[in-house]
């Protein structure tokens, strides 16, 4: 084989992490022989190696270098304008069985998988560097982490998985010598970037990833929604644990009482925001803070759930973020953050749609022409990114490399629902709270390709990320909750619901403290709400609106439900149900058919 010590390149000492575990080097082995590359470069994930790599990226126009007063290391990449978020339709999970996959994932046979994609890695990486990144996902000690290797021809994915994970030496220890020890392997070229050669194909009984044809984060962090959430939930289930599409943040009381809540929200709807919210000047002395924006990996512990941020890092939407939305998201990427698809100012600053101030007067856009604010494109992507480390975060949770995890009080589901669904209500109990998070829904946003708006069912947030059949997914939910003694209380909320007018009827961001309070309330026994038949809700009192000026009008519809629209909504339960062809856990009939008894129908 050839190449397989670093030559030329990189310089002497630089990426040397190599593992004594002999089952990597054999695999390692097996790729640079099939995708032929000139140099083989193994991670370390150290500072020497990030200056070089960003050298060399800058010398390649991978990455555009910001003005270092105002965002200082700080880099801008641009995209092909062709891969600019996940792509559904190209991603599969290549079960041994199309059942094991299940209704909800494109389903491709392994067999003849593996042979499509060696032909399309054959030879991929001439004349270009093979990395090989060894990574951590969780915290060093947890029961719950798990070692990936990436193997990518991409020094962005290098530097955005620096980021994103914990990489280099802290994984190689973890693997040890033991060649039976679980890893993941993940193989990623950018190939010719051409979105008719474009696969990200999961092997959940080999633990192994392989995505070619992309450079966009969702399809090519390999750490992220390929093994933290769809290898994750296929290993969670067998391992009995949970990978979800949540965030985790801690909430303190002014008299120092604790709670840590989880929600899964679709992609683009406000998880970050949630994570980092800043509470508003009546709720003085409490406190928010994050362990994670974007994925919860939770297991069983004394009877409750634990759950920890497998993630090192954010990759975060960046239009609308401003001092006004997300002062913490601010904060975060203020310095040492790579951002994608945003533009660039003429003082080597970045701008995106809804930051704070004016647009500049004129700017290089995000496919990078020019740009003014009579321009009809938009400046900066609507699903532009940053990539930035969590500890730069101002409001990041002190336990957020606790091992066992965070214990967790409350879940919450929610999606963007212009009408039907309440600002927030409770769950009867967890079976019932399954029920919500399997039937809710979202509207459709730029994270992925393809219609934007459309309301589709998303359950859990997972319907991307469920590695495995989704029927079996929502039986791993009831028999988890089966192992608890103290779970989660389980709310659903919707901060996107309008009025006549089309506006929206609630203000959002900060002011979510409230219905998060109550949350809180309800956890700790408190709180009042009456019963309906969808859940405990609050009446407008229960909440607390003190110093803010809304509508009490419009408190009344947030909170309403409307019996035609629930009609309407149940009956699209019934027909998501029904199109995942007899899957879908008889307790899960049952709540639903309890539902639409409620509404008399
Ligand atoms: C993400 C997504 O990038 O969900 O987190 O698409
Ligand atoms: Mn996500």
């Amino acid at each position: 084989m050839k190449n397989l010590a670093p030559a030329i390149f990189p310089p002497k000492g630089i990426g040397d992490a190599t593992p004594a575990n002999k089952a990597v080097l054999d695999w390692v082995h097996e790729i640079a022989t099939l995708t032929q590359p000139e140099n083989v470069f193994w991670c370390d994930g150290s500072e020497r190696e990030k200056d070089f790599l960003v050298a060399e990226s800058l010398k390649q126009n991978v990455l555009i270098e910001l003005n270092e007063k105002k965002v200082p290391r700080s880099y801008l990449h641009r995209s092909s304008p062709n891969d600019v978020a996940r792509v559904e339709q190209c991603t599969f999970v290549c079960t041994t069985t199309k059942e094991e996959a299940g209704p909800t994932n494109n389903w491709s046979e392994p067999g003849e998988t593996y042979g499509k994609l060696r032909e399309l890695l054959s030879g991929a990486m001439r004349g270009r560097t093979m990395f090989v990144i060894p990574y951590l996902m969780g915290p060093a000690d947890s029961p719950l982490a798990k070692i990936g290797f990436e193997i990518t021809d991409s020094k962005y994915v290098v530097l955005s998985l620096r980021i994103m994970t914990r990489m280099g030496e802290i994984a190689l220890k973890r693997l040890g010598n033991d060649p039976s020890a679980e890893w993941n392997r993940g193989v990623h070229s950018l190939l010719d970037v051409n979105p008719e050669r474009r696969f990200i194909c999961h092997f959940p009984q080999d633990n192994t990833i392989i995505s070619v044809g992309s450079g966009y984060g969702g399809n090519v962090l390999l750490s992220k929604k390929c093994l933290a959430l769809r290898i994750g939930s296929y290993l969670a289930r067998k391992q009995n644990w949970m990978a979800e599409h949540m965030l985790i943040l801690g909430v303190e009381s002014p008299e120092g009482r604790k709670h840590y809540v989880a929600a899964a929200f679709p992609s683009a709807c406000g998880k970050t925001n949630f994570a980092m919210l800043i509470p508003p000047a009546h709720f003085q002395g409490w406190k928010v803070t994050t362990v994670g924006d974007d994925i919860g990996w939770m297991q069983i512990r004394d009877g409750r759930l634990y759950a920890v941020n497998p993630e090192n890092g954010y990759f975060g939407v960046v239009p609308g973020t401003s001092y006004k939305s997300n002062p913490n998201a601010m904060g975060s990427i203020a310095h040492d953050t790579i951002y994608t698809n945003v533009a660039l100012t003429d003082d080597g600053d970045v701008w995106w749609e809804g930051k704070d101030g004016e647009p500049p007067a004129h700017a290089i856009d995000w496919r990078g022409n020019e740009w003014t604010p009579q321009s009809s494109e938009k400046a900066a992507h609507p699903n532009s990114r940053f990539t930035t480390p969590m500890r730069n975060n101002p409001a990041l949770d002190p336990d957020v490399e606790k091992g066992e995890g965070v214990p967790i009080s409350a879940i919450i589901f929610g999606g963007r629902r212009s009408d039907t669904v309440p600002l927030v209500y409770q769950a009867f109990d967890w079976d019932h709270g399954v029920y919500l998070g399997s039937t809710m829904a979202s509207e459709t946003t730029a994270a992925a390709t393809g219609a934007v708006g459309r309301v589709r069912r998303d359950p859990m947030a997972m319907l991307p990320f469920c590695g495995y059949n989704i029927g079996d997914y929502f039986q791993h939910w009831l028999d988890i909750g089966k192992q608890l003694t103290n779970p989660p209380l389980i709310f659903n909320v919707n901060w996107f619901r309008k009025g006549a007018d089309g506006k929206f009827l609630w203000p959002g961001f900060g002011e979510n403290m409230r219905v998060l309070k109550w949350i809180i309330d309800r956890c700790e026994g408190n709180g009042g709400a009456l019963k309906s038949p969808i859940g405990w809700l609050p009446s407008p009192h229960d909440l607390d609106l003190a110093e803010l000026h809304i509508d009490h009008n419009a408190v009344d519809e947030l909170l309403g439900l409307d019996h035609e629209e629930w009609q309407k909504e149940i009956a699209a339960h019934k027909e998501f149900f029904d199109s995942l062809g007899g899957v879908v856990p008889e307790e899960l009939q049952k709540q639903r058919e309890q539902l639409a008894a409620g509404f008399d129908l």
